[in-house]
């Protein structure tokens, strides 16, 4: 059973929004507990909010969603509550992002998520046995001076945070826009990863490269309509960290089925299989993993090399790296 051996096979998520991991029922937990109306009366009628036509459907309500975070211990729950899952489906390894800014906009300080998030990924790192790297991400329908207002507010945390990452609306808002703050965030030692081409045109995921010289494409789905760049992308042995799930349920792809990952395998691209933002897009890796695998007929050699490419395509180092594929 293709299932079985999916299980069975240590993986390693790179693309996972620790925010995108909280579950309606602990949305409630953590208003109940810190007081906090939410508009909804049900677990049910949140979850049949969870239909978005688009990126900025989903945003919308995963900004407000994050809203009930407000504790250090919030942010430990959430992330050890990930990791349980994450582990029950073979994950060894995890590269989480945050958004500070969707945080600090409220009110909460950088320190207070940082600090919680880190509590539980030790948690997890003993309890489970699960490894971590945590990877902050820019919002860039925010400025690029909001951006390096975050990096400041990072400088306490940087030998704890591995890299840096760019996410929220991506039309309209091009990885140019933040050609400094990568540069500033390289010079700080920071690993550099950004979404592109998820809605945005392949000249994104262009300037990804050229612009921000970044070390891994998120998403990345749209590079296929321009063969140089396939190309490109090829030769650099760029990973890119697809999310299928989410791909399905942002209409990014209209049936799991015609979603390009095998095409992307077959065509000599690195890809990973993540999960994005499990609780908003129906499912943590393993379902990721199944549904993609039934849908396009995955065989044990392409399952095989896309664990083997989370591992080397993630920021351990290389040592690491070699004693885990
Ligand atoms: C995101 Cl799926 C996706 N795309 C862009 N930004 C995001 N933030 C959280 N999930
Ligand atoms: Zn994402």
């Amino acid at each position: 059973m293709q299932n079985d051996f999916i299980r069975g096979l240590p993986k390693a998520e790179l693309h996972l929004h620790i925010e995108g991991s909280l579950e309606p029922e602990q949305m409630f937990e953590f208003a109940r507990r810190n007081r906090i109306d939410l508009p909804f009366k049900s677990v049910e009628e949140v979850r049949a909010a969870y239909a978005f036509s688009n990126l900025q459907d989903f945003l919308d309500i995963y900004y407000q969603g994050a809203g009930v975070l407000q504790t250090e211990e919030d942010f430990r729950d959430l992330t050890l509550a990930y990791f349980r899952r994450a582990a029950a489906d073979g994950t060894v390894h995890a590269e989480i992002f945050f958004d500070p800014q969707t945080h600090t906009e409220r009110g909460i300080p950088f320190a207070v998520a940082a600090d919680g998030l880190l509590a539980g990924m030790a948690q997890a790192e003993t309890d489970l046995g699960v490894t971590s790297k945590l990877i902050l991400s820019y919002l860039r329908h925010l400025s690029e001076e909001d951006a390096f207002k975050t990096l400041r507010e990072a400088e306490p945390f940087l030998d704890r945070i591995v890299g840096v990452g760019l996410d929220s609306s991506e039309l309209g808002h091009p990885p140019s826009k933040f050609a400094r703050v990568y540069k500033a965030s390289r010079e700080r030692g920071l690993k550099l990863s950004a979404h592109a081409g998820e809605e945005g045109p392949p000249e994104y995921v262009w300037e990804a490269l050229d612009g921000l010289a970044v070390d891994r494409i998120d998403h990345g789905n749209r590079s296929l309509e321009d063969p140089a760049l396939v190309k490109r992308l090829v030769a650099d042995g760029m990973t890119l960290t697809v999310c299928p799930l989410s791909n399905l349920k942002l209409c990014v792809v209209d049936d799991l089925a015609n979603h390009p990952l095998k095409r992307m395998l077959d065509l000599g691209l690195k890809a990973t299989i993540n999960s994005d933002d499990p609780a908003y897009f129906g499912g943590y890796i393993g379902e990721n993993w199944t549904a993609t695998t039934a849908a396009l007929g995955l065989t044990r050699d392409e399952l095989a090399t896309l664990a083997r490419n989370s591992f080397t395509g993630s920021f351990l180092a290389q040592g690491e790296i070699a004693s885990r594929v």
